[in-house]
């Protein structure tokens, strides 16, 4: 059942989508996954927002991830403030990028050195190409499921058969750019193994937790079989934490896991709200990147004082007490969404890594593209519509996840509970 938005947000829109595609900035904001026209956000206050025609809504998207400390929180908002009025942007080195380069390198298992960049697309370009620097091979490999941004080596499709080639994934991509990348399915090893010994390997690309299918994790061995084919045949592993860096542990997936990456690629938390990227490894590798080595990559934004401010107050926020209230948090809407689901006798199941989670309408494990896009995807978006009529904003797509920060209540969580019993049996027909 999509909701159609009215008034305010039916103005909003229609004005949008004469000057933008879709009326958005970015594709999934339109609502095409589930049907009905987005609302218009023009306020955050903690766990909530509030949309163009005043209604509030508990926010599960948390701008996809950056918002850990909830919106507005007011360490983030005087950081803001104190730096915008010293200055917005120079161009030039400046303290406040040390102090959170120094910040997240000590966070990050691993890495010696980081480079800030103003995307998570930026940082994982830069990855790759930093791959590619340092290790002299073009081939790389990337798994079915997996996003990492939209540049054009990383919008690559499966081939047929493990040891094609990629093709291009989008309108304007180049046979030639995604020639070099090859495509195995999330969580097997043994296509891996072989797509990484059918030829040398740059680098192998990976969300350690994969959030861009839904939440799904690793099976146990697999990121651990990652490491030893990238240690057997010399194929950088190349962690994309733009989503799990700093929020399923502070030591991200890394620390999760005791897996380690040769390449990290971080985004999102780091920057608090605000558009922060940035690629991280051993001084060895790092010393490669321009102006240093031979690896060029720049951005006018990039370590952008603001965004560093922003970064800076929400790090420090992430203590181990806020490591535990975020998996509270998330055990208690698992255990909910579960709960109601299995009452509703509808065929979902929650997959969850601390306080990322994805109720997916199928009945079994979901561990790859394929079993998340067989989950009931349009069951999903009369959830969505059911949801948001009773004021839960959900990510507006089966294959996302749901984001909680640390303004998030177990109120607020009981809440989405409660609403979800009522949406499941609204949409149990
Ligand atoms: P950005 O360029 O959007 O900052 O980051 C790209 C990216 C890279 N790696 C991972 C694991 C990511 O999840 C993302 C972006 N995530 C999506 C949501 N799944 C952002 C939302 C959007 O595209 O609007």
């Amino acid at each position: 059942m999509a909701t159609r938005v009215s008034g305010a947000n039916a103005e909003l829109l229609a004005r949008a989508e004469r000057v933008m595609p879709g009326g958005v900035s970015s594709p999934v904001r339109a609502y095409r996954a589930v049907g009905g026209s987005p609302p218009f956000i023009v306020s955050g206050d903690r766990s909530r927002v509030r949309d163009a025609e005043g209604r509030s809504y508990i926010d599960l998207v948390c701008s996809w991830g950056p918002l850990i400390a909830g919106h507005a929180h007011p360490d983030v908002v005087a950081a803001i403030e104190a730096q915008a009025r010293r200055g917005t942007s120079f161009g030039a080195p400046t303290p406040l990028e040390v102090e959170l380069a120094e910040t997240v390198v000590q966070g990050v298992p691993g890495v010696e050195m980081l480079r800030f960049v103003s995307s998570g697309t930026e940082a994982c370009l830069s990855a790759v190409r930093l791959a590619r620097a340092a290790t002299g091979r073009d081939p790389i490999l990337k798994f079915a499921g997996c996003y990492h941004g939209h540049a054009d080596p990383l919008l690559a499709k499966a081939g047929s058969g493990v040891a094609t080639l990629g093709l291009p994934d989008s309108a304007g991509v180049p046979i030639a750019a995604t020639r070099d990348t090859v495509t195995v399915a999330y969580n097997d090893l043994d296509a891996t193994e072989a797509a990484a010994t059918a030829r040398p390997l740059a680098a192998i690309v990976v969300e350690p937790f994969a959030g861009n299918m839904g939440c799904v994790p690793p099976d146990p061995g697999f990121l651990e079989g990652l490491r030893r084919i990238s240690d057997r045949t010399g194929a950088l592993l190349v962690f994309d934490e733009v989503i799990t860096g700093f929020r399923v542990a502070r030591g991200g997936a890394q620390e999760r896991t005791g897996v380690r990456a040769d390449v990290v690629c971080l985004g999102k938390v780091i920057g608090g709200g605000l558009p922060v990227g940035a690629y991280a490894g051993t001084a060895a590798i790092m010393r490669h990147v321009a102006p240093v080595g031979p690896m060029y990559q720049a951005g006018t934004l990039s370590g952008n004082p603001l965004a560093m401010a922003a970064g800076l107050a929400t790090l420090k926020l992430l203590d181990a007490a806020a490591y535990a209230r975020l998996e509270s948090l998330g055990a208690r809407l698992e255990a909910g969404l579960d709960r109601v689901a299995r009452d509703a006798g509808i065929p979902a199941r929650v997959q969850r890594v601390a306080s990322l989670l994805t109720l997916f309408f199928a009945p079994g494990p979901i561990r790859n593209e394929d079993d998340a896009k067989a989950a009931d995807r349009s069951r999903f978006a009369r959830f969505h519509g059911a949801m948001l009529a009773r004021g839960v904003l959900l990510p507006p797509s089966q294959l996302e996840c749901l984001f909680l920060s640390l303004a998030h209540t177990d109120e607020d969580v009981d809440t989405v509970t409660s609403a979800a019993a009522l949406a499941l049996r609204q949409i149990a027909g």
